[in-house]
Parts: C-alpha cells; structure tokens; sequence
C-alpha cells in the first residue's frame, strides 16, 4: 500500500528533531500549507505533541503509544511484512478479519491489527483477554507454498521471532513453552494461534495471531496467577508500535531462512529459546494424559515426549504443562 501524506508528513516532522517549516513541508508532500496545517492539527488531536516555532517550523517531539499504520511503518525496514496494515480501534477478533482479507486476495505480509478485541480467540474454542490500549493484538497473513502438515513449523517461527522482538525492545528474556506460549519469569506473556486456508495439498494462506500483553498493570481474576506482561516484568512502558515493528522485521528475516533453507535454521533457534527440553512434561491432549521428559521437536514441530517406559510419543497437538 502507498504510503500517506499523512504518514509521510509523521515521518518529515520525526526526522533527527529538526524543525521543518510549513512551506517545505507543502513542498515535500505536494499539498497546500493549509492542507500541511489540517493534518497537523489531526496528528494533535491523536496524541502527538508538535512543537510549532515562529520562524523556524514544527516538529514532533512526543509520539502517542498507539498501533496507528503510521507509527508502525516509520522507519519499518521490511518489504513484505507490514507493508499494508489494517488497524482497527475494537474488533471481536483480528483473525476473523484477517481471514476475510486472506479470502480477498490480501498481499503476504499483511497484517490486521487492534487497539481492543472483544472476542479474542485463544486454541481450542478459549478466549483471549484483549483489553484496550494496553497490549499488540495482530493478525498476520503469510502464503507459503508449502503442504499444510508443514504449518506448525510457522508457529514455531512465530514464536523465535517474538522473542527475539521482546528481547531486542525490553531487554527481557522470553522463553517458549512448546508450541505456542511465551513465558517471562514462568508465566506467560504472548500466546500465538496459528489458523490456515487451505486445500488438501497446500496452503493458500497461514493466519499466524499473536498476542501479547505489553502495558498491561493487572489481570482478571482467572489468569492473574499465569498471566503476565512486559511492563510487569521489565518495569518500563513500552512502545507498542516499536515493538510490533521489531517483530515484523524478526519474523520477515526468520521466514526469507525458512523459505530458503527449510525448517532447520528455525529449529536450532526455536530449541535455543525452548523452555520445555530436557523437563518433565505433562502432555494433555483431547484423548487424554502422558507424564515424561520432552525429548526435542522434528523438523514438522512435532514435540517428543518419552514416559516413564521410555516409550516415545510424538504430540502433534496439546496444552503442556512443565512439572
Ligand atoms: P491458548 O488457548 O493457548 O491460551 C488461552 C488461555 O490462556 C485462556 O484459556 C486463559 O487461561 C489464558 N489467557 C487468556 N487471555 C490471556 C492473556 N491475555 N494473557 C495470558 N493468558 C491468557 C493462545 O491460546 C493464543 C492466543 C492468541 C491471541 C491472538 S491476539 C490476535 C489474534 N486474534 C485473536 O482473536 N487471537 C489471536
């Protein structure tokens, strides 16, 4: 998607802190002042603090905690990912839509983001508390060509990518709970849904959603003995939009790999990152229980597990529990 006047004005006025005045500005952007000027007043009315001095220009010296495209893309250096992004203040769920884009021919690399999901979807028919203004909820679509038994691998890539975008913006570790959650001091941050289009054969589109609890302060009752946030754990505010950005760039790296080395390179990343290998696990699944060590994953991302008999069973799917 081209990129706006408006998004382009965020970056001129952003830029090394410079004033820039109204007239370089229409110049730059190839609208009028007063047209330079009503976008200005918008960006104010948004949360941004432009300085304006006589004489010299304006300037943007504090920018809103938002997931406005605009805030994303500054400074965005990835190609596909991210490129056009779809944000929404409250949806029921940032899947839902994304399906609906991947339906409508949606680019690879789009992404579908909200300040606030009302319904938001966690595995297995659970929800996802998603409350406003505190956290990334987002959808992205990517259209491999790979068969969709190969699908939980980007799951997988989601996660390494994730963690690898927390570290590098907060400086906090973050470690993977096999398959899909992101712990921080044992309880979990981020969890990642991965949902597919697709035929027999092959995928026409993975949804991966990710979700991750960033500003958060305090918890519903339910989760707040398991759930936690990287405000919590690093004791800072966080960007959000710098943090998506940070993911974005991570996993378009991490997919260009696996698109052309296959799943390996992901893998010794993910095992890096893993806190479930090597422990002793409890496995549930919707036929039932196994207690045992996780030996390891396969180059599908399947989970190892060897019990008590040393017996080894592959777990394609499951909640675990490290014990
Ligand atoms: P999950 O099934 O592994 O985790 C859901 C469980 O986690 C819930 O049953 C609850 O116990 C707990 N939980 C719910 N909300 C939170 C939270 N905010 N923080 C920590 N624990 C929580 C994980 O499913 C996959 C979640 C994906 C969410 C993203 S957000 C963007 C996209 N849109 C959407 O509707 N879902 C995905």
């Amino acid at each position: 998607m081209a990129t706006t006047t408006r998004e382009r004005l965020i970056s001129l006025l952003s830029d090394s802190g410079d004033y820039k005045s109204g007239q370089k500005l229409s110049e730059k952007l190839g609208c009028s002042r007063t047209a330079v000027w009503k976008h200005i007043e918008e960006l104010r009315k948004e949360g941004y603090v432009v300085e304006a001095v006589q004489k010299k220009g304006y300037r943007i010296t504090t920018r809103p905690n938002n997931l406005l495209p605009g805030e994303i893309k500054h400074q965005l250096d990835t190609e596909k990912l991210g490129q056009e992004i779809h944000y929404e203040e409250s949806v029921s769920s940032t899947q839902e839509i994304a399906h609906q884009h991947a339906l409508n021919d949606a680019p690879e690399g789009t992404i579908i983001i909200a300040d606030e999901q009302i319904s938001g979807r966690g595995r297995l028919g659970r929800s996802w508390h998603s409350p406003k203004g505190s956290g990334v909820w987002m959808s992205v679509i990517l259209r491999p060509n790979i068969p969709p038994q190969k699908a939980p691998q980007l799951t997988l890539l989601a996660a390494v990518s994730v963690v690898q975008g927390i570290e590098q913006v907060t400086g906090v570790d973050a470690v993977i709970k096999w398959p899909n959650d992101i712990l921080i001091d044992g309880k979990k941050a981020v969890g990642i849904l991965t949902e597919l289009q697709a035929e027999a054969d092959r995928v026409n589109s993975v949804i991966i959603g990710i979700g991750i609890n960033v500003n958060t302060a305090a918890f519903p009752d339910e989760i707040s003995n398991i759930a936690t946030s990287l405000k919590i754990a690093s004791g800072n505010e966080i960007e959000r939009a710098n943090l998506v950005r940070s993911i974005l760039e991570k996993m378009e790296k991490l997919y260009n790999l696996y698109l052309e080395h296959g799943f390996s390179p992901i893998k010794l990343l993910w095992e890096g990152s893993a806190a479930s290998l090597g422990k002793r696990v409890r496995v549930r699944t919707i036929t039932g229980e196994l207690f045992g060590k996780a030996q390891g994953i396969t180059e599908e991302g399947v989970l190892l597990v060897e019990d008590d008999l040393g017996t080894l069973h592959r777990v394609y799917s499951a909640d675990i529990e490290l014990t």
